[in-house]
C-alpha cells in the first residue's frame, strides 16, 4: 500500500510526466523509475538504469542483482582513462546513509550480460536486486526512449 501511496502522491505533484514513473521499495530504500533502452533484437548485452534512495541511518550496499532475460547482471561505472570514458565492473555500489545514488547514462549502471530475449520498447522486465541491509527486492524494468519528461525529472534530482 505504501508504494501505492507513493505512486498516487508523485502523479499529483508530476502531472503527466509521471505516467511512466514507477517506484519500489526495500526496507528504507526507495527504488525511483528502473529502465532501459530499447535495443536491436540482436542485442547481446542491455542497461539498466534506476535511482535508490537511502533514507535510513545506516549505510547499505548493492551486492548484486539477477534477471530472467540475461545470463548475468552486473554492476559497472564509468572511469575516466586518457580522454576515454571506460566501462568497469563494480564488486558492490555503495548506498550512503540519507543518500541518493542514480544510475543512468555515463555513469553507474546495471548490465545485462548475454541477453537470452530481447525487451521491446514499451515492455517490462523484471530484475531482482540485493542489498546488504534492505535484502532484495524484485522491481519491473520499463524500456523505453529517454524522454523530456524523465530528464526533467533528472534535473530536479539533481538538485537535491
Ligand atoms: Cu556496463
Amino acid at each position: 500500500m505504501t508504494a501505492l501511496k507513493v505512486l498516487l502522491t508523485s502523479a499529483l505533484l508530476l502531472g503527466t510526466a509521471a505516467v511512466s514513473a514507477h517506484d519500489y521499495h526495500a526496507a528504507d530504500l526507495d527504488i525511483a523509475h528502473p529502465w532501459a533502452r530499447p535495443l536491436p533484437p540482436v542485442a547481446t548485452v542491455g542497461v539498466t538504469y534506476f535511482t535508490v534512495s537511502n533514507q535510513s541511518d545506516t549505510d547499505d550496499v548493492l551486492l548484486s542483482a539477477e534477471s530472467p532475460v540475461s545470463e548475468t547482471v552486473e554492476i559497472h561505472t564509468h572511469v575516466k582513462e586518457g580522454d576515454m570514458m571506460k566501462m568497469r565492473k563494480l564488486d558492490e555500489l555503495a548506498i550512503p546513509a540519507h543518500k541518493e545514488v542514480i544510475l543512468a547514462p555515463g555513469g553507474h549502471h546495471l548490465m545485462l550480460m548475454n541477453l537470452k530475449e530481447v525487451p521491446t520498447e514499451g515492455e517490462r522486465f523484471p530484475v531482482t536486486l540485493h542489498f546488504k541491509e534492505a535484502g532484495s527486492v524484485e522491481v519491473e524494468v520499463a524500456v523505453e526512449t529517454p524522454s523530456a519528461s524523465r530528464q526533467h525529472n533528472a534535473a530536479e534530482h539533481s538538485h537535491h
